[in-house]
């Protein structure tokens, strides 16, 4: 008996395997649904939609050619085979042939464009019914820090930073002993989400403070670099109520995989509440910069700050990550007089990583860390650093 018959028979079994995983693996992705979908999302706007049906025109005419070509070359293989003594064609050169491969793609080019070049104009700008260019209600200017997001919201005095939420930011951290699993929307959720109202046009104005990010929500259906020094423009109209979640799409540096989008978009009832409400709290803010504060205050106020702005990089132990992040706990510096420590957190050193958190920061916030890292870990100046401190560097 001969163990293996021919080399032939074990490469069918191969490919019989194949096709049986692979029909496995998509009937697994299909009962899965949503979580592994094959497909792209749909998204929930006008745009999305618009992106969606051209991705699937595109999907069926590659389907369409890929059976063609396919089938004629497993035909000619197997019907022209040597066993039945075809012989092979001895020609090298056909004008014929080479005009229809050359006309053909060009023709199928040529219909693709249509579909494109409609979505690329809506993309630009939307457009009422007639084709007319539809006005903007508001904007907000979104800029990519690292590794957080900015929202403005032009016009209304209202802006704040968003970033990883402190549950999944401390699931994340090396040693941590909190698991992944057990933290919901684990690396998608922020603290602060950007908040519109739906049925709106929004212009989406983007650009970054460090280096080049990308704001994407897939469900709105683009994504658009935010480039420092630049500002990109986009639009966006949702047209239902709901939580929208995205990343940045730029690999931007060491926690690029830690700085998700979330967009919150509420009623127009709710919105308006939610902007008043916003208004307020800026107004608080302000005040809170010009009081005098307590020590215990900045200490736990210091303490959020800290983990959720500085903690990426010094650790929240305060040992950073020598010799790229330096140890704040036992520094020179944040043990001597505070206003070189001040300067070093609102103005941030030119070239390296520790950016100019003056204009991030409310100048409590500011004055809450500095003095949170000057009276933590073994450090012990015993002293608190006021809003005033900061202003006085400032000025
Ligand atoms: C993105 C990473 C990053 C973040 C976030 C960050 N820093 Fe830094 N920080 C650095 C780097 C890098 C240096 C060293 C800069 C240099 O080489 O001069 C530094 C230096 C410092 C220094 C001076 C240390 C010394 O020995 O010169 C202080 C103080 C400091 N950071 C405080 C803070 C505070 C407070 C925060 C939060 C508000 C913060 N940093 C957030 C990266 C960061
Ligand atoms: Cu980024």
């Amino acid at each position: 008996m001969k163990k293996i018959t021919n080399g032939s028979s074990n490469r069918f079994k191969n490919v019989l395997f194949l096709i049986f995983a692979t029909v496995f693996s998509n009937a697994v992705f299909a009962i899965n649904g949503e979580k592994y979908a094959m497909n792209l999302p749909k998204g929930v706007t006008e745009f999305s939609n618009t992106v969606y049906g051209l991705h699937m025109i595109v999907l069926w005419i590659c389907i369409i050619i890929g059976v063609l070509v396919f089938g004629a070359m497993f035909y000619s293989i197997f019907a022209h085979r040597k066993s039945k003594g075809v012989k092979a064609a001895q020609f090298t050169h056909s004008t014929t042939a080479e005009i229809i491969w050359t006309v053909i793609p060009i023709l199928i080019l040529v219909v693709i464009a249509f579909p494109a070049t409609e979505a690329l104009i809506k993309m630009e700008a939307p457009s009422d019914a007639d084709g007319n260019r539809v006005e903007m209600e508001m904007t907000v200017k979104v800029t990519g820090y690292q590794w957080k997001w900015k929202y403005d919201y032009l016009g209304e005095d209202v802006s704040f930073m968003s970033s990883l939420s402190e549950k999944s930011n401390e699931a994340r951290q090396l040693n941590s002993n909190i698991d992944p699993e057990s933290v919901e929307n684990y690396l998608l959720d922020v603290d602060k989400p950007l908040v519109i109202p739906v049925n709106t046009n929004i212009r989406i104005l983007l650009t970054s403070n460090d280096v080049i990010h990308s704001w994407w929500v897939p469900s709105f259906g683009w994504k658009r670099d935010a480039i420092p020094g630049y500002v990109n423009e986009a639009w966006t109209n949702v047209p239902e109520v709901g939580i929208y979640r995205g990343q940045c799409a730029e690999l931007c540096g060491k926690d690029h995989g830690f700085m998700p989008v979330v967009v919150e978009v509420k009623s127009k009832a709710d919105y308006a509440i939610w902007l008043t409400e916003q208004k307020e709290l800026a107004a608080k803010a302000k005040d809170k910069d010009n009081i005098e504060w307590t020590k215990e205050d900045l200490m736990s106020q210091g303490k959020k700050v800290y983990n959720s702005s500085c903690a990426t990089c010094h650790q929240a132990s305060g040992k950073g990550l020598p010799p790229a992040f330096p140890a704040l706990d036992g520094n020179e510096l944040v043990n001597a007089a505070m206003e070189e420590q001040i300067k070093t957190v609102v103005f941030g050193r030119e070239g390296t990583a520790m950016s100019a958190f003056g204009s991030m920061l409310s100048d409590s916030d500011i004055a809450a860390a500095i003095t949170y890292t000057r009276n933590s870990w073994s450090n012990t100046v015993k002293d608190t650093v006021q809003p005033a401190d900061i202003k006085k560097v400032k000025e």
